[in-house]
């Protein structure tokens, strides 16, 4: 079906609209996920928000990246959830009982897992904003970089050590919830060999706030998420204990593209503005390294990237959106140029049962692909924003282009829906999503 671009109006509206959904969850100094289904601040949520909410306000946007920061763990660890106040979301801190752990933060309660470090791509972009904009935004921009640059570096140095240690270029996932894709069928293999224990009982809160239970991950699925953060109390949030005992344990492509496109542009923001050369050295290693171990993984029979199980040593081939990891990292051009023709191609967002040319969690060819449920297909907006960025960072504006009109079609109804129907459009999850607010931002920036 062609895309009929947003009219003038329909961008109007959406810029307004979407600034409104992101004010309506601001509360203060953060900003919740969604209203009602995800009321806290996630990690690699606050980091696209924060390229948003930039658009319109880039000392907001800071202030967005610092709250996050104050939840980082002795570590360098930012952890996948801040808990800033009281609510009905489970699992809650009771389950997640932190306080096992000696790297947790002070004075806020916090999740004990991660998620994909987006925030200094988000961090990058936001400096692009702030310098186009000049004056005390950029001021205040280029100190917020050079005052937290050893954060970041911190943050990037943990994924890079404690979850690599054995250095496969694959940073090292422990919770399908690390990925932040939950339920993906990247995860099927490993999961079937966790095998819940004894735990105290719970009862899912999250089926409270959706209309149909097969658009989130099974009771099954929840009972092995919530055996691995026993285990992962039980290891007392510490890495190499958990690895010696742990059930998941695998290396994530994506995760991996991710730091070392973020560690290319920490070490260029570094070296832009005077930050301490061995800091840049450091991070420029941790880019090659990671990117090395992307490539690696690329399956020659598919041009796709693998997540490596580290349990069985066995790569995991799967036909998800996570194997464009190179897209992201990049290094290798003749791939990149295969890839993008793959990604707007019959199998992913040419599919001709798609509503919208917009990236699918899972191609619509493959046999895993199931179109209303969470990440086993739906297209989430956000990923299409990574894969639009990628694109462009990478010189294809054409393509970027295409994948950013079609996400801004799909929006066109304001709502900002957490996950979208790829056959027929409907909207699923949680509305008024904010990072989907906020990447229909940065679109029409
Ligand atoms: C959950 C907040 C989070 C995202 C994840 C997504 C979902 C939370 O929502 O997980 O309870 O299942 O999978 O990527 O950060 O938007």
């Amino acid at each position: 079906m062609a895309v009929q671009h947003p009219t003038p109006v329909d961008i109007a509206l959406m810029a307004g609209r979407a600034g409104y959904v992101l004010r309506a969850n601001d509360r203060g100094r953060f900003t919740v996920a969604s209203p009602t289904l995800y009321p806290h601040m996630w990690s690699w949520d606050a980091g696209f928000v924060a390229l948003g909410i930039a658009t319109v306000s880039v000392p907001r946007a800071l202030d967005e990246l610092r709250t996050l920061l104050s939840g980082q763990w002795t570590t360098g660890m930012i952890p996948h959830i801040m808990f800033h106040s009281p609510s009905d979301y489970f699992p809650d801190p009771d389950r997640w009982r932190t306080q096992v752990a000696a790297a947790r933060p002070v004075g806020v309660p916090t999740s004990g897992i991660t998620q994909p470090p987006i925030h200094v791509i988000a961090l990058s972009r936001i400096l692009h904003d702030a310098r186009r904009r000049g004056g005390v935004d950029q001021e205040l921009c280029e100190a917020f970089v050079v005052e937290t640059f050893p954060r970041w570096l911190a943050w990037h140095r943990y994924l890079a050590t404690a979850r690599d240690p054995h250095r496969h270029g694959l940073v090292e996932i422990h919770h399908g919830w690390e990925s932040g894709m939950d339920d993906s069928p990247r995860w099927d293999s490993p999961y079937s060999r966790v095998v819940p224990g004894p735990m105290p009982p719970f009862v899912r809160r999250d089926l409270a706030h959706v209309s149909d239970p097969s658009q989130r991950p099974s009771d099954a699925e929840y009972a092995r998420y919530l055996w691995l953060v026993e285990q992962k109390v039980r290891a007392r949030y510490d890495d190499a204990a958990y690895r010696a005992t742990g059930d998941f344990v695998v290396g994530d492509v994506l995760v991996s593209a991710l730091l070392a496109a973020a560690s290319d542009l920490l070490a260029d923001m570094g070296t832009e503005l005077g930050a301490d050369p061995a800091g840049i050295e450091e991070s420029r290693a941790i880019a090659r390294r990671f990117r090395t171990g992307v490539l690696r993984s690329v399956d020659p029979a598919t041009d796709l990237a693998r997540d490596l199980d580290l349990r069985t040593g066995e790569y995991l081939s799967v036909d998800s959106a996570a194997g464009f990891a190179p897209l992201v990292c990049g290094g290798d051009e003749a791939l990149l140029r295969r890839q993008r023709d793959l990604l707007l191609g019959p199998r992913w967002c040419g599919h001709s049962r798609l509503r919208w040319p917009v990236v699918p969690s899972v191609s619509p060819a493959s046999p895993a692909f199931r179109e209303r449920t969470y990440w086993r297909g739906p297209q989430w907006p956000v990923l299409n924003w990574l894969m639009a960025w990628a694109l462009n960072r990478s010189g294809e504006q054409e393509a970027a282009n295409a994948l950013r009109l079609a996400g801004l079609a799909q929006l066109v109804d304001c709502d900002f829906a957490e996950y979208y129907e790829p056959l027929t459009g409907e909207q699923l999850g949680s509305k008024d999503q904010s990072w989907t607010a906020a990447i229909a931002l940065d679109f029409l920036a």
